[in-house]
Order: C-alpha cells, then structure tokens, then sequence
C-alpha cells in the first residue's frame, strides 16, 4: 500500500484538471508540512508515498529548468521552495519509500503535441526528477492524453497518437538507467498495470499475468489506449507478469475541494476496500490531497490513522499459529522442505509442496480448541507464480464438515471475509484446482478488530 498525492494550482481552483493557464502566483501553501502528511500516510499503515510531481495542468512543484510554469514563481519560500525535495526529506526521516508521478500530458506547454516536448520537456523533467529525488520505489506514468487546453497560449485541442507520440520504450529506459530499482507503472505496465477502474478493486478473480490490448483492433496499446476492463482480472494466459495496481481517493476527487470535507472515506470504507484490493492480490494506491495550507485536513488523518490501527490489530493474531497442520501430500515426502508448518512461519517465501501430480491436495487444520474468526488469508509463494485457480474451506461443526468458503485466484494474498464470525476448532483447506502442483505460502485466521473508538465516522 502506498498514498498517491495531489497537489497543485488544482487546490486553488477547485479543479480536478487545469486547463494550464494557472497563475503560479496562486499556489502558496503557506504551512506546507511533508512531515504531517507522510506521517499520516505511515500511521495508515501505506510504506510509500507518489507524489505528483506534475500534473495535467503542466505546473511542477519542483524548481526544473525545463519550464517557467513551476514553484518558484509562486510566492511559496519567495521562490526558493521545492516541495518534491521536502517530500523526499520527510520521506527519508520517516522511513518510508518515493515514488514519482509527472503527467505526460502538460496542457500548459506550448510544444505539447510536437515530437519536442517529448525529447526536450518531459524526458528532460523525468531525468530531472530521476537524478534528484531518488531513490524511487515507483514511477508512474498516467494514461489521461492529449485535448483541450492552454498550450502556451494557443487555447485549442490537440491530439497526439496514444500509441506511438511518447515512445515509451525509450521512455521508460530513462527509468532503467537513472532509477533501475523503480517499478514502472502503466496501463501498458510493464511492470505493474492499472486496474482498469479508478475504484480501488482489482476482480474477484485477479491474475497477476496479463496482455495488453488497444481498443481500436490492429493498434498497438499504449498509457490511455487500452481495453481498460481488462485490467480488473488480468487473464489467466496473460503473457506479461504484469500485477495490478488499484487507485482510490480518500476524498471523492484527487485533489482538495473543500466542499467534499464532509465526504472522507470511513475506516470501514477503507477496509472494504483493502479487502478487494491488497486482498485480491494487488496494491491499494490511496489518493491524499493535502488542502490549500498545504496539510491535510485533521478529518483525513484521523481516518487514516484509525484505519492503520485498525488493520494493525486485525492482522496481530494468526488463530492458525500453532495448529497441527496435516497435509494429504508433501512433495517427495519431504516434510522439512515442503511441509505444511511453513504455512504459519513467518516466511512468505517458505511453502508447502505437493508432488508434481497431486494438484488437488487437501490440508486439516487441527486448532487444538474452539476459535472464532471471519478472515481467512492465502498467499502462494509468488515467486513460483500464480498456481492455484480454485480453493474451498471447511469447518468441522457438529461432527461434519460444512464449506464456509471458496476462491479462485489466490496469488501474492487472497484474503476471504466471510459474511459471519465461524467457531471451530478444525478447518479443512481443499484445493479444487491448479495448473500444477501447489506452492502455498501462507494460511491465516483472523478476526477482525472492531472497537467504538475505530468507527468514528
Ligand atoms: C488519472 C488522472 O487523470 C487523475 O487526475 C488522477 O491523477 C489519477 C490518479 O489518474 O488518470
């Protein structure tokens, strides 16, 4: 999980996207405090932070050479500031990891649309912001292109070629070279792929694998030219290692309205939707928007600091932690490497085996004495990829086994929120079905926290 920030000319104009006409006068965030809001990212439990470095409306909250239309034009530190490098400190000092985004689209620049602004003004920023702010978990490259807007003055419509105007490949080689360490983010990937909805819920069945396709047959896909659906479940023969990224505010909009203070999601909303996102094998990329001080408002850092603790408590106790594990099968017979106690060690890379033709094994979960739980948790070793497409869970209640739940995908975490608390003290996993043999990870049981204090709003 990491937070995606907003900020800009945007949180002056009560706008989601400039038109890039803004007076950099007019961004003067007169108690901007990186601290305060990497802060409640991390007390949220999120690792990172992307900050929009850029976005649509071209302005860019570092002092680049590149352009005029950037921070220290505004009077914010009388033009000496640099919120990318306050982001980067705060970042540093708390622990947590940078990512960056710099909208390709720039509707303020007046050789958008001409091969020029891709060779001298966008590639230029991103080395800019490759060489300085580093080192960068992630790099994200959003896929809104090209329309109306400033331009320099020319105030027209312009539309580029989604596929080929921003030649990706040479592109995305600048992050290799300055940033090799950073994952790219796309729609097109290559490494991690948007979700395909700005909802922050990947499918109830998610392949981590996945081929791109542009909408118009014949095209090549590109960032903003894909069958975006697709990306909700990936597909199962998809030809890219390609794991899904799920984006969702905070707030209704990306950016900071002050007519929306009312609308900050619940920790039970933000659960809702952990449990469909980071519980459906993929990333919870959550959007903060810092208002016009430049701090977030206290509403949004209570949310998710509640949030943070919640999941803290929720996630504390493994119920499975030192149950007698009995699997149907272990590869060669080889219980020290491939045994079902690595299911509850704190390794996710450690895992239970099976033979290469025991595809459908079963697992009996024996708790020792009665537990109640409402979250079951897999996760396969996802360094041997995605293998299991069908698994079902028993409890053992009144003498007979009852199936309480089943999942398809499982992947780097499948979490499974069942409709009610179950009491029991044996549970039965059955895999129903897998491409090959098992590589299973992880088995949890959780009850989820709830406390008064936690559902504030
Ligand atoms: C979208 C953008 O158009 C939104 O303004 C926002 O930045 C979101 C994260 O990505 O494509």
């Amino acid at each position: 999980m990491y937070c995606l920030i907003h900020f800009g000319p945007d949180t002056y104009t009560d706008k989601e996207w400039g038109y890039g006409d803004e007076d950099p006068q007019i961004v003067n965030p007169t108690q901007f405090n990186a601290l305060q809001i990497v802060g409640a990212a991390k007390a949220g439990g999120f690792k990172g932070v992307v900050v929009v470095a850029k976005h649509h409306d071209g302005f860019c909250l570092w002092p680049t050479k590149t352009t005029e239309h950037n921070i220290s034009h505004s009077p914010y530190k009388n033009g000496k500031g640099d919120l990318v490098q306050e982001y980067r400190d705060a970042c540093d000092k708390l622990g947590m990891k940078l990512g960056i985004y710099c909208s390709p689209w720039d509707r303020n620049s007046a050789l958008y649309g001409k091969p020029e602004y891709v060779t001298d003004v966008y590639r230029k920023q991103l080395e800019e912001l490759y060489t300085h702010y580093g080192p960068l978990f992630i790099t994200w490259f959003d896929g809104a292109n090209g329309g109306d807007g400033y331009y320099g003055g020319a105030k027209e419509t312009r539309k580029i070629d989604r596929s080929t105007y921003y030649g990706w490949d040479t592109t995305w080689a600048i992050v290799r070279k300055l940033q090799p360490g950073a994952v790219i983010f796309g729609d097109v990937g290559p490494d991690v792929r948007w979700v395909g909805n700005e909802n922050g819920t990947a499918g109830e069945t998610s392949w981590a694998t996945y081929t791109p396709h542009a909408p118009e047959d014949g095209k090549i896909p590109g960032n903003g030219f894909v069958k975006d659906k697709e990306g909700i479940e990936g597909q199962r023969d998809g030809k890219y290692w390609m794991p899904a990224e799920c984006d969702v505010a905070l707030r209704p909009g990306w950016f900071y309205h002050e007519n929306q203070d009312g609308k900050v999601k619940s920790v039970n909303t933000l659960m809702n939707l952990y449990y469909k996102s980071v519980g459906h094998g993929a990333c919870l990329d959550l959007g903060l928007s810092p208002n016009k001080k430049g701090t977030l408002n206290d509403a949004d850092a209570d949310s998710l600091k509640k949030f943070g603790e919640k999941l803290k408590q929720t996630f504390a106790v493994n119920l499975a932690k030192g149950a007698k594990l009995k699997a149907s099968n272990v590869r060669g017979g080889n219980l020290q490497k491939f045994g079902p106690p690595h299911l509850t060690d704190n390794d996710r890379y450690s895992y239970w085996a099976t033979d290469d033709t025991c595809k459908t094994p079963q697992l009996i979960i024996n708790l020792h004495q009665i537990k109640t739980f409402d979250i079951i948790q897999l996760r396969e070793n996802i360094k041997l990829g995605q293998r299991i497409e069908g698994v079902a869970i028993d409890a053992f209640e009144n003498g007979l086994w009852h199936e309480i739940a089943t999942a398809t995908s499982i992947g780097a975490n499948r979490l499974i929120r069942l409709t009610g608390e179950v009491s029991t003290d044996k549970v039965r996993l059955r895999v129903t079905k897998s491409a090959v043999c098992i590589a299973l990870s992880d088995f949890g049981l959780y009850k989820e926290y709830k406390d008064k204090s936690l559902e504030g709003h």
